[in-house]
Order: C-alpha cells, then structure tokens, then sequence
C-alpha cells in the first residue's frame, strides 16, 4: 500500500498545502489505494517539503517526480491519450499554479496579518507548548526568506495581488465552460487545478486574489465537480 506523508487537514479542506492536496486528489484519480499518514514532519522528508511517498520501501519526493513514479510502475489512466500540444498546455498550468499562484498564495496567509492568524491557529494551535511558542514564528520567518528567493517576497502586496489575480484569470478563462482543463475527460492536470483552486476558494483566508477567484463561478463550479466526483 502506498503511504502518503502529509501534513494534517486544516482550514475544512481534504489538506491546506495544495501539493499533498494535489496528490491524494491524483491517487484518487488514477484509482490508486493509499494510506494517509499525516505526519507533518518535514524533517523525515527526503526534501525537506511535503508530500512523500513510501510505496512498498521505495520513497520518492516531489509531486511531480511521485506522479511520473506512479505512472511508470501503475500505468498512466489519465493523460497516456494526451496529444503533445496537450501536454504543453498541462505543463505550462501546472507551472504557472505550481511555481507562480503558490507564492502569491503563500503571501496571503503567511504575510497578510489577517490571513496568519488563522494560519498560525490552524497549522499550530495543536502544538504542545512552549514548542507553539516559538515555532509558528520561525515557520514564518522562513517561508518569508523563501518566497524572497522565488521573487514574490520582493514585490508589494498590491504587485502580489495584482500578479495572482491574473494567474485566476488564465484558468477561468482556460476553463471556461469546459467540465476539465482539457476538455471532456479528467487529466491529472486537474488534480493540481482542483487542489489549487480548491485551496484559494475554501480556505478562510480573505485576498483581493480569493474575492477575484469568487467573481468567476465556474471555478467554484469545476471545485464542486471534483469533489463530487473524487471526494463523495
Ligand atoms: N515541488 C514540491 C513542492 C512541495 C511544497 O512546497 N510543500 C510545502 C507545503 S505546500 C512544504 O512542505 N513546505 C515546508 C517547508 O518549506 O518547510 C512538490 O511538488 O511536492
């Protein structure tokens, strides 16, 4: 059985990091059984990020290097059919969520006042004292140094605002009245669209990025639809 590492559940969603999101929701979608470990221990993980796998002793970091992992020991029942423009659109949407909208993300919980606290109760309120003392604010001080090397950090938060909201732009309208991002049939492009999108709409954090990605129902609509589909 594979084992998922991940952190625990926050903010009402199956997880509030996109990326362990993002995997179970493929496991799912690929009809994959696993066990959810929800250990929260990036220490233990060969990456030092979250999620791992452990399937059968072999351990692999990085969703993107676990799903290809996936593919190539259980079979590829998602994108085998994918024609290569097709795969150029899923990479170029997953980097654009993945190593773009993450960051801006990332501002508004962990740097928005508003939106750290209820990051820093729901991540570290379980924490047994005195370790919820002083862990919270070295978790931030940290992503705050990382999202200054991406580049984000360096931008005001308006710039932020204004640099998400057009990444929601793009799959809103990429999207549009499409059931999947690429058409008819779910792809595992979907896994990491619905877990992103799905972590912007339903997590309590107010953003000018949230309000934008609220002003576009069929984002919310393609949320419920994957829920309903992977999640009932
Ligand atoms: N490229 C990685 C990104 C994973 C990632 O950024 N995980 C975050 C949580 S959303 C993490 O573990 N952060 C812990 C840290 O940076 O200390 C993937 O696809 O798995």
């Amino acid at each position: 059985m594979i084992k998922l590492y991940q952190f625990a559940p926050a903010f009402g969603l199956p997880n509030a990091s996109p990326f362990c999101m993002k995997l179970e929701t493929y496991l799912r979608m690929a009809g994959l059984p696993y066990e959810l470990v929800n250990s929260g221990d990036v220490m233990k993980a060969p990456k030092r990020k979250l999620p791992y796998i452990d399937d059968g002793g072999t351990v692999v970091a990085d969703t993107s290097f676990i799903i290809e992992y996936l593919k190539g020991k259980y079979g590829d029942p998602l994108d085998a059919a994918l024609s290569p423009p097709e795969r150029a659109l899923a990479t170029a949407f997953q980097r654009l969520l993945e190593e773009n909208l993450y960051w801006a993300v990332v501002h508004t919980r962990w740097v928005q006042e508003d939106g750290w606290a209820l990051t820093k109760a729901a991540f570290f309120g379980a924490m047994p004292i005195p370790l919820r003392w002083v862990v919270p604010s070295l978790a931030r001080r940290s992503l705050l140094s990382e999202m200054r090397g991406h580049g984000m950090g360096r931008h005001n938060a308006q710039e932020i605002h204004a640099i998400g909201c057009r990444d929601v732009t793009a799959v809103a309208d990429f999207l549009a009245d499409k059931p999947y991002m690429l058409g008819q049939q779910p792809s595992s492009l979907d896994a990491t669209a619905y877990a992103f999108m799905a972590n912007l709409l339903w997590a309590p954090v107010d953003s000018p990025i949230r309000r934008h990605a609220q002003g576009r129902p069929n984002l919310e609509a393609y949320c419920q639809r994957m829920k309903a589909r992977y999640y009932s």
